[in-house]
């Protein structure tokens, strides 16, 4: 079905989670929605807060901005504006805004009918997000543990973090979550590469089905893990990333306080040898 009678056929009334017909409509490509309100009003409000934090300074260089969370000392209450009072304000908007655009996600998809893999997907990565700035400090006792707002400063913050632990690579989640990115570069790699090998193979000559794409890997390692199944596969792969990448950093400092290279000692001590 071309895209503009599908369209009309699928721009309708329904299928809102909230707010019935009143903000059941697009404005042009983009589907608006309760959520969608909800979404502009947090992104811009949150936005306003950071342009209002980089105003009181000491830069306006935007690789220096930073918005910083409170002092540790503040504990989990409520800090003043200035004193990272601003860093909560934004978490809240951020929270709002993320959540608000997964549940967009929702409204759409179930306009469509299809499943809810997408939010699904988006609410894996604002899992971790919270786990960084909403579980860990509050298992800490303390919003001081949330990463800062500025593009150097969050990277001074996860190079802080990590050498906290001595040496983060040993983190055995974190080797998790790293193995599960390098899996999912591979696989997008390996199954971009096939689709445009069959689909578009150049001009003169005939676009393959997806027997020949099942046969290539059937021949080269043995098995095929199939059309459908490689995209399980690749949302399994991203979603195991971003999954271990919240518990690498959940279990440094709530459940393990030493260094990361000590936490391998379990090995040194296992029976057979200690
Ligand atoms: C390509 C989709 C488009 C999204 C983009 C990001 C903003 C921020 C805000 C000026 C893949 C838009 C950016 C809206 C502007 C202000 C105040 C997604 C694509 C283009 N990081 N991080 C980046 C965020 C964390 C880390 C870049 C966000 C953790 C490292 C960008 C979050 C840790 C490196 C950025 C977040 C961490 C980066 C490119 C939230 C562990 C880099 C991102 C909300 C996860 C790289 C200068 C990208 C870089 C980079 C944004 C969290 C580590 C600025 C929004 C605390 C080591 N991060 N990050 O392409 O070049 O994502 O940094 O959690 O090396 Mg980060
Ligand atoms: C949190 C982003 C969520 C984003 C959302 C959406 C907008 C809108 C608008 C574009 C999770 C935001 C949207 C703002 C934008 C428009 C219009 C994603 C998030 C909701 N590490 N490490 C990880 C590697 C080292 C350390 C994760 C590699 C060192 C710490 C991943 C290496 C030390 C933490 C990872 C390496 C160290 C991590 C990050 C190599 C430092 C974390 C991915 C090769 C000295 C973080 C949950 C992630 C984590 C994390 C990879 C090295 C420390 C597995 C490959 C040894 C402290 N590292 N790391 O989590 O787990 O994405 O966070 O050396 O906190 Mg590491
Ligand atoms: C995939 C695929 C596949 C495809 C695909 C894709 C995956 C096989 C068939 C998709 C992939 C691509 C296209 C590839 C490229 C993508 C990437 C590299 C990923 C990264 C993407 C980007 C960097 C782009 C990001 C852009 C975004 C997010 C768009 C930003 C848009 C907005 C902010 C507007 C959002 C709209 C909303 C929220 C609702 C509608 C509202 C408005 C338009 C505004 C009007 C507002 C109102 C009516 C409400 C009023 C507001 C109020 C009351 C609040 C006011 C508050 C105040 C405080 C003032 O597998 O198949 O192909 O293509």
């Amino acid at each position: 079905m071309a895209m503009l009678s599908f369209e009309r056929k699928y721009r309708v009334r329904g299928g809102t989670l909230i707010g019935g017909d009143l903000f059941d409509f697009w404005v042009g490509p983009f589907y608006c929605g309760f959520f969608g309100v909800t979404t502009i009003f947090f992104a811009v409000l949150g936005t306003l807060l950071i342009l209002y934090g980089a105003a009181l300074g000491p830069t306006w260089n935007i690789w220096l901005i930073s918005i910083a969370p409170p002092d540790i000392s503040y504990g989990l209450a409520l800090a003043p504006l200035k004193e990272g009072g601003l860093w909560q304000l934004i978490t809240i908007c951020a929270i709002g805004a993320f959540v608000s655009w997964a549940l967009r996600e929702v409204e759409i998809s179930r306009k469509l009918g299809i499943g809810y893999h997408v939010p699904v997907a988006f609410g894996v990565a604002i899992f971790a997000y919270v786990t960084l700035v909403v579980i860990r400090p509050v298992l800490l006792g303390a919003w001081g543990h949330g990463f800062p707002y500025g593009i150097f400063s969050h990277l001074d913050w996860v190079s802080n973090v990590g050498y906290q632990y001595l040496h983060f690579h040993y983190n055995p989640a974190h080797m998790l979550g790293v193995t599960f990115f390098f899996t999912t570069t591979l696989a997008l790699a390996m199954h971009g590469g096939l689709i445009l090998s069959a689909s578009n193979p150049g001009k003169g000559k005939t676009v393959r089905t997806p027997e020949y794409e099942d046969t290539f890997f059937r021949d080269f390692i043995g098995y095929s893990v199939g059309t459908l199944g490689i995209h399980r596969m690749g949302l399994f792969l991203a979603l195991s990333a971003g999954f271990w990448s919240a518990v690498c950093i959940v279990i440094s400092g709530p459940m393990w306080t030493r260094s990361w290279p000590e936490w391998w000692n379990w090995w040194l001590e296992l029976p057979i040898w200690s």
